[in-house]
């Protein structure tokens, strides 16, 4: 009993997160198959006390399988994602390379679960870790009062740029953690090394060029933001602008909102209905440190705005790689396996 179930990039962050996640969650594995570059082809890795040998995904047969998550950048899935459906899985794409297709469902398992409904493609795809912080917020808060306008900035783990991101943040404070005091009189008072993966130093630093430039300036990373808001929550229309800005955090992606509504929403009355909002925890101190490893999106310093008429002001984390990556993902499942009876 139980499903056939894959994960194209085991090897990577997310993918093993989805690793660790399925064996915690207990999800039904009949036999579970791992794919990565040709790079790992043939290292093993442990599920449920046994060794599973990676396969390398561009050669590997895909019949068989009921489910495959694919974690391997959005050129894998670009390039794999149709031929494995086609084989018969299910496929649930945590890339960006499907998120715009008006025939994939875009999905956060407590938001919008009813568009899985209809998966013509065969292929699901999974939001970007930063849209996944605010859905679970503000889809509540939009059915209470209408939801017109965000404004977002956001503070990004290293980690949301994979198993890279990480040790370049690591480098860094350790190449500066003796004289890093000197920092608050020169800013090139200690040697960070050469930058790397991001223009600047991520360490004792900010970075607000997070990914390329597209449409009026705006990074992609901001305008995956909009767009994909707008596919999930349904509202083609949403007016958003964000800022996407890298701090030198390991995991756990924050985002600072203000968000104007249609109708009025007091403070008190946000509280009350993300208090029970699914996927949703208040803190006092929203904090990435506190959001890594947990499941929820935790939400605080909920205010008003009093630039608008009818406006809050909050802050959320989330962890970015469960949440925000792997777990969305096998809860798309768990949501598909359930309606499917
Ligand atoms: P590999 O470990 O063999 O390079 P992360 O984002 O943490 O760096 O992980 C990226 C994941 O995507 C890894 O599992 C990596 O495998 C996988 N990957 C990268 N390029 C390819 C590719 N061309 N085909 C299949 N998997 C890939
Ligand atoms: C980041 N949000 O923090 C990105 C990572 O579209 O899935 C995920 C990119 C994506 O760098």
């Amino acid at each position: 009993s139980g499903l056939n179930v894959g994960i194209v990039g085991a090897t990577g962050l997310v993918g093993s997160m989805m690793l660790s996640l399925l064996a915690e969650r207990n999800f039904p594995v009949n036999r579970l198959r791992l794919f990565a570059s040709p790079r790992s082809a043939g290292n093993r890795l442990s599920f449920a006390g046994k060794d599973v040998v990676v396969e390398d995904a561009s050669a590997a047969d895909y019949s068989g399988l009921d489910v495959v998550f694919f974690s391997a950048g959005g050129s894998t899935s670009k390039a794999l994602a149709e031929k494995v459906a086609a084989a018969g899985a299910l496929v649930i794409d945590n890339s960006s390379a499907w998120r715009s297709d008006p025939e994939v469902p875009l999905v956060v398992a407590e938001v919008n679960p009813h568009a899985l409904r209809n998966i013509p493609k065969g292929i699901v795809a999974n939001p970007n870790c930063t849209t996944m912080a605010a859905m679970p917020v503000l889809k509540p808060l939009h059915e209470a009062a209408g939801l017109k306008r965000l404004i977002a900035s956001t503070y990004q783990a290293v980690s949301g740029g994979g198993l890279e991101g990480i040790e370049v943040l690591r480098k860094q404070v350790v190449a500066g953690a003796e004289g890093c005091a000197a920092l608050a009189q020169d800013g090139q008072g200690v040697d960070l090394g050469t930058p790397e993966k991001w223009v600047v130093p991520i360490a004792y630093n900010v970075v607000p060029l997070n990914y390329v430039l597209g449409e009026d300036g705006y990074t992609e990373e901001e305008l995956k933001l909009r767009d994909e808001s707008r596919k999930i929550l349904e509202l083609p229309d949403l007016r958003v602008a964000a800022t996407c800005v890298r701090v030198p955090v390991f995991t756990g992606h924050s985002l600072s909102m203000n968000v104007e509504f249609e109708h009025p929403l007091s403070v008190e009355a946000a509280l009350d209905m993300l208090k029970d909002a699914p996927g949703v925890e208040l803190s006092e101190v929203p904090n990435p440190l506190d959001a890594t490893g947990k499941d929820p999106v935790f939400v605080g310093r909920v205010r008003r705005d009093p630039t608008v008429i009818n406006g809050l002001t909050l802050f959320v984390s989330g962890d970015n790689l469960r949440k925000g990556a792997a777990l969305n993902a096998v809860q798309i499942a768990e949501v598909w396996l359930s309606q499917k009876g």
